[in-house]
């Protein structure tokens, strides 16, 4: 319904989506079996240096139960590369999916729940033990001289006690080393902190192998570190407690029913330097970072063929799609306070993590370019790039929306762009910020691809073959 007043009135108690419509699993294992109909073991031998490159191939889970560097480990990929997997995360069907999320995340959180103990501490690799190197972890692009632990991180707030989470690639020097980035805003803040406070090390935990729900939610960021961590609410989105054990060498808890936990500290006096990035734009950008010294303490796991979870980088992977999920919830939020009917929100993996597609009816003019300044105008650097198509175009389909913006843009009156904006220091087109390494600056640009009034709505009836759909090549062969 439009609100001339432009608030959210349109909002009923019918679009909450319901809690727990599928099954869910506390751990990674449990959710794989439960998924087992989309999952693909390879069971044949494989090298650790092919994993990337086999993972990448796959659209689905893949569990490689047979590494040849590595035996008695699993290393599983591409948890949530689709919508289909998204869902399953949440545990509802996909077409609730995003509403779902969108919901969830203005719940409050459900918090954590402490237990003395949990399979991950099954093995336990305490002090000169601990080898990074004797875990499945690796190298993630051509030119990587090293292997790249990606699993998601845990720092405490040491203000407020809270449990933010992120990843931060971790470039492994040692067998016991690593150099860490540290790319979000709010783990920068946090090491301010300890900083600000006189300490000379931060408390970390690496949870590898934990279900992909964990993984959506860590990747949240907006304005919430006063309120809680994201940790606290993980509960919430997967509708199921987190339970959480203590640390073997540090005063922090890490998920009690993952596969594998890494801990140690971080050196906030010492970095070192690191080679290219492996952005999400699929560059090797930025070409150098100095980051801080990543320093093991401990290795705990599980007793059986534990499931090293990795996240390959490059090419189109996960790691295009999950820092973007919660993006993509907050999205359909505010469009949704506009009044617009959101279809869809996507960061879709071919636009290099700096395009979003938005899908929405809307009663009149205006508000194509209201929801498209909203998007272009978000707190993350993933917005480069904004189009707004209508209901009909197949948001999944690369080729749609380009005949979509096509067939439907007057370049003249349905685009504009905005100059000089921030830009992301993954995107090769915009200009190094000079004495901001590795800042840059770009424009932006909003596309209006949807159907509009001036339009003859019968013109955009497409043409298809008589019994398109119903009979197939395949059955003729
Ligand atoms: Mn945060």
């Amino acid at each position: 319904m439009h609100n001339p007043e432009g608030g959210d009135i349109s909002f009923k108690l019918s679009d909450a989506a319901p809690l727990g419509a599928a099954p869910r699993r506390k751990d990674l294992r449990g959710y794989l079996a439960a998924n087992g109909d989309v999952v693909t073991r390879v069971t044949r031998a494989v090298r650790i240096d092919d994993t990337g490159a086999l993972s990448a191939q796959s659209e689905y889970p893949v569990l490689f139960e047979n590494i040849v560097e590595h035996p008695g480990f699993r290393l599983c990929d591409m948890l949530v590369r689709n919508r289909e997997m998204q869902a399953r995360a949440l545990g509802v069907p996909r077409a609730d999916y995003l509403k779902t999320l969108a919901y969830r995340l203005r719940l409050p959180p459900r918090g954590l729940v402490d237990v003395a103990s949990g399979p991950v501490k099954e093995v336990k690799w305490i002090g000169d033990a601990a080898d990074l190197t004797k875990l499945p972890v690796p190298r993630h692009k051509e030119r990587d001289e090293h292997p790249y632990l990606t699993p998601m991180i845990i720092v405490r707030d040491p203000e407020t006690g809270f449990y933010n989470t992120s990843h931060a690639g971790t470039t492994v020097v040692g067998q016991r080393k690593g150099l860490a980035s540290f790319v979000t805003a709010h783990t920068r803040r946090i090491i301010a902190k300890y900083r600000e406070m006189g300490a000379a090390r931060m408390p970390i935990v690496y949870a590898a192998g934990i279900p992909p729900a964990y993984e959506i939610m860590g990747n949240f960021s907006g304005l919430h570190m006063d309120m809680w961590g994201e940790l606290e609410m993980v509960g919430t989105i997967m509708d199921q407690d987190v339970e959480m054990a203590p640390c073997e060498t540090i005063e922090l808890r890490v998920p009690a029913n993952a596969e594998m936990a890494i801990e140690g500290w971080i050196d906030l006096e010492k970095t070192g330097r690191t080679g290219a990035v492996t952005s999400p734009s699929m560059y090797y950008l930025p070409r150098f970072e100095d980051v801080p010294e990543l320093n093991v303490t401990a290795i705990t796991m599980r007793a059986d063929r534990p499931i090293y979870r990795n996240h390959q980088t490059c090419p189109a992977t996960d790691h295009q799609v999950l820092p973007r999920l919660c993006h993509e919830a907050v999205l359909y939020n505010r469009l949704r306070e506009m009044g617009l009917d959101v279809k869809d929100v996507r960061f879709p993996t071919w636009g290099a993590a700096l395009s979003c597609i938005v899908q929405f009816d809307y009663p009149c003019e205006g508000f194509v370019n209201d929801a498209l300044m909203m998007a272009m105008g978000a707190p993350w650097m993933n917005t480069k790039l904004v189009v707004a198509v209508s209901p009909d175009t197949n948001v999944e389909d690369a080729a749609e929306v380009y005949h979509a913006i096509a067939t439907r843009v007057d370049p003249a009156r349905d685009i504009f762009i905005v100059p000089k904006t921030r830009g992301s220091a993954y995107d090769p087109s915009a200009a190094p910020l000079e004495g901001a390494y590795p800042s840059r600056t770009v424009g932006k640009m909003g596309i209006d691809a949807t159907i509009k009034a001036r339009h003859n709505k019968a013109d955009f009836e497409r043409a298809w073959p008589v019994n398109w759909g119903k009979v197939f090549l395949k059955d003729y062969l």
